[in-house]
């Protein structure tokens, strides 16, 4: 199709190379648009793309005892082609359970784990930040377009949360950037886009 578009465009340069301005406006503004969204190389891709990924989030179950664990499911669509970085906030009163983490591609089963555990005791909140990589979620060699899997962790209850929210913001992977120095606690940049909700009761 993206093919298709750019022969196209070559096409119609050859057809109406100058039949007065207003064709030519015309054409002129078509092309733009076909260059962006198909021949532009390396950007988001197509019309329903939506920034780094879309994401649902869930917790099971969502009403726990302190040191019982609740499993955070997390459904990524759309994942951009830069890779992401899936980031995860949630009250200080749970905990990670470490290697608890995978990616679920189809039926396979990826061990994935946090680049960033960090707690901010201020705002009575910790995060987790993952990164996961375009080739995690590549089912073959097609080309790439929005893919999706599933991310799951563990969360365990160690202090009361009431009406506490589990919320996922996935950003897209800076390249240009270290993942071990991309995310800083002091500006998460943070913005919430998914979120499901959880209760520790302590005693
Ligand atoms: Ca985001
Ligand atoms: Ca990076």
């Amino acid at each position: 199709m993206k093919r298709l578009l750019c022969i196209m465009r070559v096409f119609m340069k050859k057809l109406f190379p100058a039949r007065g301005q207003v064709w030519f406006a015309a054409t002129a503004s078509l092309l733009s648009i076909a260059t962006f969204s198909a021949c532009g190389g390396g950007g988001g891709g197509g019309d329903s793309f939506s920034g780094a990924a879309n994401v649902s989030v869930r917790t099971a179950p969502s009403r726990i005892d302190s040191g019982d664990r609740t499993q955070v499911t997390i459904e990524l669509s759309d994942v951009h082609e830069n890779g992401i970085a899936v980031k995860i906030r949630y009250p200080v009163g749970l905990r990670y359970v470490p290697s608890s983490s995978f990616l679920l591609i189809d039926e396979k089963e990826i061990d994935v784990s946090p680049t960033v555990e960090q707690k901010v005791t201020s705002e009575d909140v910790s995060y987790l930040v993952f990164y996961l990589r375009q080739a995690q979620f590549r089912r073959s060699s097609q080309e790439y377009n929005g893919e999706s899997g599933i991310l799951t962790i563990q969360l365990e209850g160690r202090d009361t949360v009431i009406d506490g929210e589990i919320e996922v913001d996935p950003d897209v992977d800076d390249p240009s950037e270290d993942n071990q120095s991309e995310f800083d606690i002091e500006n998460p940049e943070f913005v919430a886009e998914g979120s499901a909700s959880i209760e520790v009761i302590a005693e």
